[in-house]
């Protein structure tokens, strides 16, 4: 399994996001990535390489131009509020809820950071271009590599990406890894793709941006959206809109959930991206549904990702990995890996 890592995923380094009423260390750390690359090198898994260089379309076949432009100058635009800013991220507090416009392009920074997010739990830092859009090159390179001939590659990329819309970032996630992949493989002449994904949380990002799109099936495995995080997406029957109808599937679960009952789900999933006809996938690889993760509610093992690798790789379709949650920070790299390995 060859992987496409750069070590400037670490510039994105929030310091608190909000929880119940305080700022509160981020769980999405850069110790994350630096233990899944840790783990591949003690396993002597397979080449580590820096991502090619992509363009500015490339981020724009999936994103918004002025969300693009804001995300690039965002953090020059915080320092010009007040240079004492530079000592603290930036982070939503204001959001154009129902009844309110969106068509507009506000003068206030506040206004502009709260239009093109959903939550105040991703915080922006000076590094959070760099990184994203480093990260996102990962994803490419990887979908790259597929689209070669290679049968899989992982993007070891942070932060994640999988929450994040063609406008709008949140869940930790500024550009759709997964999404951009998923394109990459559209327009490299691959005529339908599957996106899978098993992060802990339901990937409303991606489900948004396919939506009504018959070419690129989204299947994804999450905490029921009725108690767990993004709430406001990811339930069962939301199956696709006019020409996508039929083309996306959500299987929630309760708390609690083990790979017994998980990989149920997982067959279900398997056997609709196999119906669709995908003739390559893209998963979204969460290992926060690990047991000991501090804000899921699943109880997978360690073991259990040999079997999720093994069994994804069952489906014999050319494979791009890319890297998403898991905050147990000691055991990401042992599940992400695990993962990995099986499939390869
Ligand atoms: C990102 B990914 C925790 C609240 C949850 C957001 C979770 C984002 C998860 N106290 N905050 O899907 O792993
Ligand atoms: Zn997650």
């Amino acid at each position: 399994m060859i992987t496409f890592y750069n070590s400037h995923h670490a510039l994105h380094q929030g310091q608190f996001e909000m929880y119940r009423g305080a700022l509160v260390p981020c769980h999405e750390v850069p110790a994350r990535a630096d233990h899944v690359l840790a783990e591949l090198k003690l396993r002597e898994l397979g080449e580590v390489l820096n991502p090619r260089p992509f363009g500015a379309e490339a981020l724009a076949s999936i994103h918004a131009p002025r969300y693009l432009a804001f995300l690039e100058t965002a953090w020059s635009q915080w320092l010009a509020l007040d240079p004492a800013n530079a000592a603290r991220d930036a982070l939503p507090s204001v959001w154009p809820t129902r009844s309110f416009r969106t068509d507009m392009k506000p003068d206030n920074f506040a206004a502009r950071m709260g239009l093109y997010s959903f939550d105040a739990g991703t915080p922006l830092t000076a590094g959070t271009w760099v990184a994203a859009r480093a990260g996102a090159e990962c994803a490419l390179s990887a979908a790259q590599h597929v689209v070669e001939g290679g049968r899989s590659a992982f993007a070891l990329s942070r932060p994640p990406g999988h929450h994040a819309g063609a406008d709008f970032f949140g869940g930790y996630c500024f550009l759709n890894n997964a999404a951009l992949a998923a394109q990459h493989l559209r327009n490299s002449g691959m005529e339908r793709v599957a996106v899978l994904d098993v992060d802990y949380h339901h990937g409303n990002g991606t489900q948004a941006i396919f939506y009504d799109r018959p070419d690129v099936f989204f299947a994804s495995l999450h905490g029921d959206p009725r108690t767990e995080y993004p709430f406001f997406l990811g339930y069962a029957d939301e199956t696709g809109h006019g020409a996508g109808e039929g083309a996306n599937l959500n299987l929630p679960m309760a708390r609690g959930t083990d790979y017994a009952q998980w990989s149920e789900a997982l067959e279900v999933a398997l056997a609709a991206i196999t119906r669709f006809g995908a003739q390559a996938l893209v998963v979204s690889l969460g290992v926060d549904t690990f047991a000991l993760d501090p804000i899921s509610g699943f109880a997978l093992q360690s073991e259990d990702y040999l079997r999720m690798g093994d069994r994804i790789a069952k489906l014999g379709l050319p494979t791009v990995l890319v890297f998403e949650g898991g905050y147990a920070v000691d055991a990401v790299g042992v599940n992400a890996v695990n993962v990995l390995q099986a499939f390869a």
